[in-house]
């Protein structure tokens, strides 16, 4: 029976152990450029057996929020160039989450100060965050126009830019597909935010048509031994909703399963919150089993809310690894920690998004106090 501590195979990647560090947004990366703080934050957290960056936007168009990182222009490249390489050199892995955010934006941070692009012209019932007076604030987000359908290979081939740039010019060991969270791809999904009646509206087999486009194109560039992906079936995050989450993430993980994907990772339940939601069951070791029995072979990532005694008895349970978020903010060495029993720092919520070392790079290590 395997543990937690022991190594495992995820497509291409050869990992130290089952735990990873969950996607985690910090907006500490001023003009989307990442910084040498970061590079030190990646760093502290490499003894993970997987690091999955904060999501990154992959165009101006997607993004969605203050401070958050891209991957598009060339001084974000050589940003990420020196997390990779400071990661690298302590012995870890990392991906980075490539992230288009749909609806969930505002017109000032979108080229041309135009509106947001989405599904459908539906706007979000959500807030992003901008930069008042040097304050981080929340805001609403933007009334969105619906993607003519002319641009949606556009938006495919600027993924698959993404990734390529991400492991040539970068050098990370692989992208993770951020589908999650109420974000564009979610939202092409999820018939709660897509009302379309072209070919990527309407049937399950229409809404995922985008996600799987994207995932094969990224898959036939780079490998997709080295692509994962995030999905989260009934999250209530960014005002996604769906009204049959199970055939639907049925069908999207059998499409899947072809590809030799590294991993696939599932947010159960209310992302950072419950990990049952009365009112949207849903069943994932049926997901698991639907990918499993359509020939799938990646790596079974689960996420939310997980402690160590949860996460042990995930991976008796068949899961192959587990993404820790809140406890890996205030855990750099969270590895060492769950491996001892040692107890865990408490994060700090006022320090999560925007700043800089504090809540960040200065949470003690054991050796450290
Ligand atoms: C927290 C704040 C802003 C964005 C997600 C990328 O939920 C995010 C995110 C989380 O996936």
């Amino acid at each position: 029976m395997p543990s937690l501590f022991d190594s495992v195979q995820a497509g291409d990647l050869q990992l130290a152990n089952r735990i990873v560090l969950a996607p985690l947004t910090r907006n500490r990366a001023p003009d989307a450029i990442p910084t040498p703080l970061m590079a030190e934050y990646y760093a502290q957290r490499a003894s993970a057996g997987l690091m999955i960056t904060e999501a990154t936007a992959i165009s101006q168009q997607g993004q969605g929020y203050a401070d958050v990182p891209g991957l598009y222009g060339s001084e974000q490249l050589d940003g990420w160039k020196q997390v990779t390489e400071a990661v690298h050199e302590e012995g870890g892995k990392i991906v980075v989450q490539l992230w288009h955010v749909g609806r969930v934006s505002h017109r000032e941070l979108q080229p041309g100060g135009g509106q947001p692009v989405a599904p459908s012209a539906i706007t979000a019932k959500t807030k992003t965050v901008l930069i008042r007076d040097g304050v981080p604030t929340f805001v609403d987000t933007s009334a969105p126009r619906a993607l003519r359908l002319e641009e949606l290979p556009d938006i495919v081939h600027t993924y698959q830019a993404a990734a390529r740039n991400a492991v040539e010019t970068a050098g990370f060991d692989g992208v993770e597909i951020h589908g999650a969270n109420g974000y564009l791809l979610d939202q092409f999904l999820k018939n709660g935010a897509n009302q379309r009646s072209d070919d990527y509206g309407g049937s399950i087999k229409n809404r995922a048509r985008l996600l799987l486009e994207v995932t094969r194109a990224i898959a036939d560039s780079i490998g997709g031994g080295r692509t994962g992906i995030r999905l989260s079936p009934v999250t209530p995050a960014n005002d996604v909703h769906d009204s049959d989450p199970q055939p639907l993430f049925d069908y999207v993980v059998r499409q899947l399963a072809p590809l030799n994907l590294a991993y696939i990772h599932i947010i159960e339940g209310a992302t950072g919150g419950p990990r049952e939601l009365a009112e949207r069951p849903f069943d994932y070791a049926a997901l698991k089993a639907a990918y499993r029995a359509a020939g799938g072979r990646g790596a079974w990532m689960v996420n939310n809310g997980y402690d160590k005694a949860l996460a042990e008895q995930a991976v008796k349970g068949g899961a192959d690894l587990v993404a820790f978020g809140k406890p890996y903010i205030a855990n750099p060495d969270l590895v060492e920690r769950l491996f001892r029993n040692a107890p865990l720092n408490e994060p700090d919520k006022a320090t999560f998004y925007g700043g800089g070392a504090e809540g960040y790079t200065d949470y003690p290590t054991l050796s450290n106090k």
